[in-house]
């Protein structure tokens, strides 16, 4: 694992022994204790800097600057990165010695069940309870039923089965270091992540790998570097050419290893989706050819295709279809070769380099964690991007101490001081640009809480909706409409309010959204953070069929959240999305010239 990860393990495992305590009045607050660990497991998981550079460089400021991260934590993390241990997290060990990171993601059996369960039957790990309910020892326990251990075995047979999916965004660090190391090692020529991943869903069931080697020995060596990885928890099973594990974090990973002339043919198989497969192995039928994850066949069951994924898509009268679009939804049909108009989009995608700005950045002025100038700096310097817009919340969002109309102004006055600042020593073509901007609240009656003579004064306006969730789709699809008429509004952000297995959003009129975005040029936001995907892929080809204008943004309130951009990116790209059809593809000047 990663310094990262370990890190967010081990803060994650106190949050869980924190919540087996007993309320003690000296520690009334206990509950935002946890909630607070937990926070803060879940953004080092995902920071895509690594916490021990931060800490070399900046020490314990850096870690501070870091969001979700308090003087606890960060002097906690420091004693992690400088001795490797955490006082703290070994002391909580020796209370309750219970490997409580195996319980994670266990539905409804919490961290006082877990407690009860150790201190009566001395259960330790998901095999002692899996062992004592199968045993008939569980109902015994006061508080404990017949009924209840039932529910116990009920549960694990679901989890052992893999339940929960992962957020692209929690696997992507991991699934990425593990293919490269893979491809680095001996004897693989190459070495990809597929199955949903490469599709890049938003969420993903199990990691999917395909290697290839130079010669069928080089097999055993790399199925046995596979599960003896150390983010390996368990092997579920090994053979020839296959291994199954699972993972620490809660996730299956396979592996299958093929010779080279099968690569292509593998990865078209392991990519899927199933219904794209079904699909495409139909057309081989249709000619009279068998396809499967080792080759294209003719009928003398000669391979004639199967060491590239072109050379399989060529053979069945196909043009290569990107991964993302393989959904079974109309793909293959504007693959066929020779439909020279319409599969132009196929090689049009937007590709993962092609942002040149982000239209939603947070700065400290408000909930974001650094300064307007950090934030521009990082941007240009490690994400290569030219411009960002520094996009505030607003006064009536409280709890992200927002801005005010005043306050709004001397930001812009302060961006304009800042771009001479950092452009000063730089080549005139060259030239960051910072646009002042805001992430202006809706209110409940689809006003804004800014009035328009100041959101003209800013160079781009996001509006979006934050509070009264409840209301009905109809007054909830008013509101956006009204944002979006508004003649101050460029940029509906996360359009639909939703959180990614935590909260379903708002309801909207998604249709009805659209069509107005189209005849008020307002444009529809793709927010990039893995917990949102806003639009979604769906939405977003639904968006471009009507001919809406789209922007990809972070949603940054870290330097390290530029990265997610690529998830944004790869929900356009399911979504069918070119690269003009998303408008911060286009230059700081262009897309200005492009508003309403
Ligand atoms: P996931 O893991 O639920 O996020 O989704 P996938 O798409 O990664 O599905 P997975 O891991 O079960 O299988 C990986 C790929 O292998 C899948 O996308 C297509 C192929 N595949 C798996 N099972 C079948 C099957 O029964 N029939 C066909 N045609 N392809 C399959
Ligand atoms: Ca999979
Ligand atoms: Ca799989
Ligand atoms: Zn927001």
């Amino acid at each position: 694992m990663s310094k990262n990860s370990e890190a967010a393990k081990i803060l994650r495992e106190i949050a869980f022994i924190l919540q087996t305590e007993e309320e003690k009045e000296s520690e009334p607050n206990a509950i935002f204790k946890v909630r607070s660990y937990n926070r803060a497991a879940d953004e080092i998981q995902n920071l895509s800097f690594d916490i021990g550079d931060i800490y070399k460089r900046d020490k314990l400021n850096g870690l501070l600057k870091i969001p979700s991260i308090g003087k606890a934590i960060a002097s906690k993390l420091e004693e992690y990165i400088t001795t490797g241990k955490i006082h703290y997290y070994e002391e909580l060990k020796k209370k309750m010695p219970v490997d409580v990171s195996q319980f994670f993601g266990l539905e409804g059996i919490g961290p006082k069940t877990i407690k009860t369960l150790y201190s009566h039957l001395g259960i330790k790990n998901i095999s002692d309870l899996e062992k004592a309910a199968t045993e008939g020892k569980i109902r015994s326990i006061p508080g404990f039923s017949k009924k209840k251990e039932e529910l116990i075995l009920k549960k694990l047979q679901f989890f052992k089965k893999g339940g929960g999916r992962l957020l692209i965004g929690e696997v992507f660090p991991l699934v990425k270091r593990i293919e490269e190391r893979l491809s680095k090692f001996r004897g693989v020529k190459q070495a990809v992540a597929v199955g949903s991943f490469r599709r890049m869903k938003e969420t993903i069931g199990d990691i999917d790998y395909v290697v290839s080697v130079v010669s069928e020995k080089e097999g055993d060596k790399i199925i046995d570097y596979f599960v003896n990885m150390p983010e390996v928890k368990e092997v579920s099973g090994r053979g020839s050419a296959k291994a199954f594990v699972k993972l620490n974090i809660g996730i299956d990973a396979d592996l299958l290893v093929v010779p080279a002339e099968s690569f292509g043919a593998a990865l078209q198989y392991f990519t899927g989706s199933k219904e794209h497969g079904v699909s495409i192995r139909k057309i081989a039928i249709s000619k009279g050819l068998r396809l499967n994850e080792w080759g294209v066949f003719d009928e003398q069951n000669n391979r004639i295709a199967g060491s590239t994924e072109e050379g399989v898509y060529q053979l069945l009268g196909l043009d290569w279809i990107p991964p993302e679009m393989r959904e079974n939804r109309g793909e293959i049909e504007l693959a066929k070769i020779g439909k020279k108009e319409e599969n132009a989009r196929l090689s049009q995608l937007i590709g993962y380099d092609d942002l040149k700005g982000d239209l939603q950045v947070h700065s400290d002025s408000t909930d974001g964690t650094m300064s307007i100038e950090e934030m521009a700096l990082y941007a240009r310097d490690k994400f290569g991007l030219n411009y960002i817009a520094i996009s505030d919340h607003t006064k009536s969002l409280r709890l992200t101490n927002g801005l005010d109309e005043q306050q709004l102004i001397n930001q812009a006055h302060r961006i304009e001081e800042i771009n001479d600042e950092i452009n000063k020593s730089s080549n005139k073509n060259k030239n960051f640009r910072i646009l002042s901007s805001a992430e202006v609240n809706i209110l409940k009656d689809g006003s804004l809480d800014i009035s328009d003579n100041v959101l003209d004064k800013l160079d781009i306006v996001g509006a979006a909706i934050h509070s009264n969730f409840a209301l009905p789709i109809e007054v909830q699809t008013e509101r956006l409409i009204n944002a979006a008429q508004n003649s101050s509004v460029d940029i509906i952000f996360h359009p639909t309010g939703r959180i990614i297995n935590r909260r379903e959003g708002y309801p909207v009129n998604i249709s009805k959204l659209i069509e107005v975005a189209k005849d008020s040029n307002t444009i529809l936001e793709i927010d990039a953070h893995y917990d949102r995907l806003d639009l979604k892929d769906e939405y977003i080809r639904m968006a471009i069929e009507n001919e809406v204008k789209l922007v990809i943004d972070s949603d940054a309130h870290h330097p390290s959240h530029y990265a997610f951009l690529q998830f944004g990116i790869g929900q356009a790209r399911r979504g069918w999305a070119t690269k003009s059809d998303i408008l911060n593809t286009l230059s700081a000047k262009e897309l200005l010239s492009s508003l309403k």
